[in-house]
């Protein structure tokens, strides 16, 4: 009795290791700041790159030799390579897995289908799959996020909720509406503890620079400092419901410690058009208007976005204007080409 205490005790004790794929994105490297500050041990997939793709999370990576701080670790992965992700989660035993990884650029998935359907549909089958079948032989309980998007709901007019239908309007799109729906069917069938968040555009100073609102501030650092003198926009008139993505992260972890697997959608509920127009841009077919309702979020799980619209325009201009300044002197002192990345 006594040692089936301790061992109930020191598994309560045991820190908690979660499995991020796509942590070298945006969302990745904000979600694994907020784990290692909650205490957990937090493992990476990455995959391989000619050139370095872990800028984002460099800030937080200590060495491994280092081992009793070294709380995140990288391990080379591919949402395309099943025995990857399976082997991965043998090795790591995570009690948490998000899977983040994606093609995530609309427009670009009009150029690349097949690729975007193989990594945001078939990889999120993948990673449910290995995480299923490492649960039967292991007997050990994983919980499971899959990162769904506003997106899904593509042309069905606002506000989109959880029961309002998708009809989703790109190929990312329907991707994402393929692996929100394994996802669900895997907590269905399998009785796997699986969450959907269904996220509307978040951003943040990391994001992606050519998602149009960081393509704006980065553009208005370099021109205020005179590395630019254009910036080429499109569609003006879409419409977009944007959050800071410090506050999405938290969200998701907050899915995985309700007591019963769930979707939710997670938004500001305010949304605004993007201010410059370019026709060369248009894509094949878009999304006028997403605004979202995140009454069950706010209810269920107790979440709310800390930064509204104006601040997080503000925090993204503040630190691209010094990014920008920064370049300038690089560039200034001939170390950089002006079209060059810092
Ligand atoms: P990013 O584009 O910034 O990051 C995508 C991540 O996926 C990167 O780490 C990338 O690696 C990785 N990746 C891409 N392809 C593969 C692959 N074949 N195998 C393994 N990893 C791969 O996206 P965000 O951080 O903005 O978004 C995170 C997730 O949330 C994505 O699934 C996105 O679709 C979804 N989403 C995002 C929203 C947003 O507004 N940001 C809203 C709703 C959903 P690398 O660094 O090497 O390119
Ligand atoms: P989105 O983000 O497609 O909503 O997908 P993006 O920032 O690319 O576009 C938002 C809206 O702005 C219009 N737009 C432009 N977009 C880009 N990229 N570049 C431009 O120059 C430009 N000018 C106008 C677009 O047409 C669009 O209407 C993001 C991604 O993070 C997805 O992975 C995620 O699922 C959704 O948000 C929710």
């Amino acid at each position: 009795m006594a040692s089936e205490n301790n061992e109930a005790r020191s598994e309560e004790m045991r820190r908690k290791i979660a499995l991020v794929t796509g942590i070298t994105g945006q969302d990745g490297s904000y979600l694994t700041e907020f784990l290692l500050e909650k205490g957990y041990e937090v493992h990476g997939l990455i995959r391989r790159s000619s050139n370095f793709n872990t800028q984002r999370i460099n800030h937080i990576y200590i060495d491994p030799h280092n081992a009793d701080k070294a709380l995140m670790k990288l391990h080379y992965a591919d949402l395309s390579d099943a025995s990857s992700l399976r082997r991965w989660i043998d090795v790591i035993k995570p009690d948490e897995v998000y899977n983040l990884a994606a093609q995530s650029h609309v427009a670009v998935s009009f150029e690349i289908p097949d690729y975007t359907a193989d990594v945001v549909a078939t990889g999120a089958l993948r990673l449910l799959e290995a995480v299923r079948s490492h649960t039967v032989d292991s007997g050990r309980t994983v919980k499971y996020y899959q990162a769904g998007s506003s997106e899904m709901f593509g042309a069905t007019p606002p506000p989109q909720a959880e029961t309002t239908p998708f009809h989703p309007r790109s190929p990312y799109a329907a991707s994402k509406v393929a692996a929100h729906w394994y996802t669900v069917n895997y907590r269905e069938a399998y009785g796997l503890f699986a969450c959907n968040g269904i996220l509307f555009n978040h951003e943040s100073p990391r994001r992606g620079e050519n998602f149009v609102t960081r393509k704006i501030t980065r553009a208005l650092g370099r021109i205020k400092v005179g590395l630019q003198r254009k910036l080429f926009l499109g569609n003006l008139q879409a419409s977009r419901d944007w959050g800071f993505a410090g506050d999405y992260v938290e969200a998701m972890w907050m899915m995985l410690q309700q007591d019963k697997a769930d979707d939710y959608v997670v938004a500001t509920e305010e949304s605004h058009t993007v201010e410059e127009f370019l026709e060369r841009y248009f894509r094949p077919s878009e999304v006028d208007n997403l605004k979202g309702d995140a009454s069950k979020a706010k209810e269920v799980l107790g979440w709310k976005p800390k930064v509204g619209f104006e601040k997080l325009v503000k925090m993204m201009v503040d630190e691209d204007l010094a990014l920008a300044k920064r370049e300038k002197v690089l560039v200034d002192a001939g170390y950089m080409d002006a079209q060059q990345q810092p």
